[in-house]
């Protein structure tokens, strides 16, 4: 098969990153982009030596001449152009947050099989070196079966300078990078029965909560803990590193700061360097959530050639979607949520 030719669309912030990791992609590259911002589509094609630039995704599907699409917005305008694509027919990636409330993910995914296109969230910290090290312990039964966990991210990092829309949300913490926390606590311990969720405004300057505490029930019957904060000011800033401890049958695994990966079982204990790569064009501290985008991305062009499922799917997707809706609900009414009958 000859290479995929693919369109971006949303040249901001973190699009910079999508397309120097296209460019590291074997099997696909960008040829079009897109922005309704004269100055971002200017940037990003300048930088990146785009011919073919345009102001309207409707005139980008019109012209046609890719095989998918990249959409990289924020959300608010994920599901009108994720549906574009399914009219099209041309198979889709969507950035996170999937969509502003479950009903429009569910009805995404339902556009997108209709149209039988493969649709794939843009999820990519799970493909965080540190993290796919835990997975594969697991896997390796290092520790018998995992009965307990916590996924944290602790942090007092400026991300509204990079990402200004960020103060300005109803929601925040949990929408943003909670949603990130919780699909690795997915992806480590399984899928979630019922979660209970607490929130809390720390930092008076922006709208949404930025501390957020969720206790998980896993279908598996473990029992977890996310817990993010982005107003908690460390001696050692950790951003972005999500922190992992976890309890098993025979033993334990601790992933913490600096990438520092330890385990013990019956056998001692054994630490490792989980640290990521330091691609070309990545840098200090966002290397880590750098490479997960040439790793998530290469899974597509993988995916999309040899006709699999890619393993964040809109479908699969829904199930983390479902446990952001379920936390902001849990720290509303103070009760317990039904995270299975959400999805029903
Ligand atoms: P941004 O505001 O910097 O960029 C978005 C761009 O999309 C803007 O240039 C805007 O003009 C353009 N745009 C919006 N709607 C459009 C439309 N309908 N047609 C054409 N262009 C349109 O935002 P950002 O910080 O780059 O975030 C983009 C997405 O990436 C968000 O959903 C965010 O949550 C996500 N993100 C993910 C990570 C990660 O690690 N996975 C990190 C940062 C941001
Ligand atoms: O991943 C994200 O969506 C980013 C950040 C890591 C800064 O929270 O917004």
């Amino acid at each position: 098969m000859s290479e995929l030719k693919g369109a971006l669309i949303g040249c901001g912030f973190f699009a910079v990153n999508q397309m120097h990791a296209w460019r590291d992609v074997v099997g696909a590259r960008i040829v079009a982009i897109c922005d309704r911002d004269p100055a971002r589509l200017k940037a990003v094609g300048d930088q990146f030596g785009m011919e073919r630039r345009y102001s309207d995704a409707a005139e980008l599907f019109a012209a046609g001449g890719f095989d998918f699409v990249d959409i990289a917005t924020t959300v608010p305008s994920h599901r009108p152009l994720v549906e574009m694509a399914a009219r099209h027919k041309v198979p889709v990636i969507c950035q996170k947050p999937f969509a502003l409330s479950l009903a429009d993910a569910k009805a995404m995914v339902v556009a997108c099989r209709d149209a039988a296109i493969p649709l794939m969230v843009h999820e990519n910290f799970r493909w965080q070196t540190p993290i796919q090290a835990v997975r594969r312990l697991l896997d390796k039964r290092a520790i018998g079966t995992p009965f307990w966990g916590r996924f944290s991210f602790r942090s007092g990092y400026d991300v509204f300078s990079g990402q200004p829309y960020l103060a300005e949300g109803e929601r925040f913490i949990i929408e943003d990078l909670g949603i990130h926390t919780l699909d690795i606590a997915r992806f480590i311990l399984g899928d979630v029965r019922n979660l209970t969720a607490r929130t809390k405004r720390v930092n008076p300057k922006i709208k949404g909560e930025d501390v957020a505490t969720i206790l998980l029930d896993h279908e598996s019957g473990a029992t977890s803990i996310v817990d993010v904060s982005y107003a908690t000011k460390l001696a050692n800033e950790t951003f972005p590193e999500t922190l992992i401890e976890l309890d098993g049958t025979d033993g334990t695994i601790r992933l913490s700061a600096g990438y520092r990966l330890e385990v013990t079982n019956s056998t001692g204990t054994i630490v490792s360097d989980a640290s990521p790569q330091l691609l070309g064009w990545a840098s200090r501290p966002w290397h880590s959530i750098q490479e997960s985008v040439y790793a998530i991305q290469q899974h597509w062009s993988d995916r999309l050639r040899d006709g699999g499922e890619p393993e964040t799917s809109g479908a699969d997707n829904l199930k983390t979607f479902a446990l952001v809706e379920a936390a902001y609900e849990s720290a509303k009414t103070g009760k317990p949520i039904d995270v299975e009958a959400m999805l029903r």
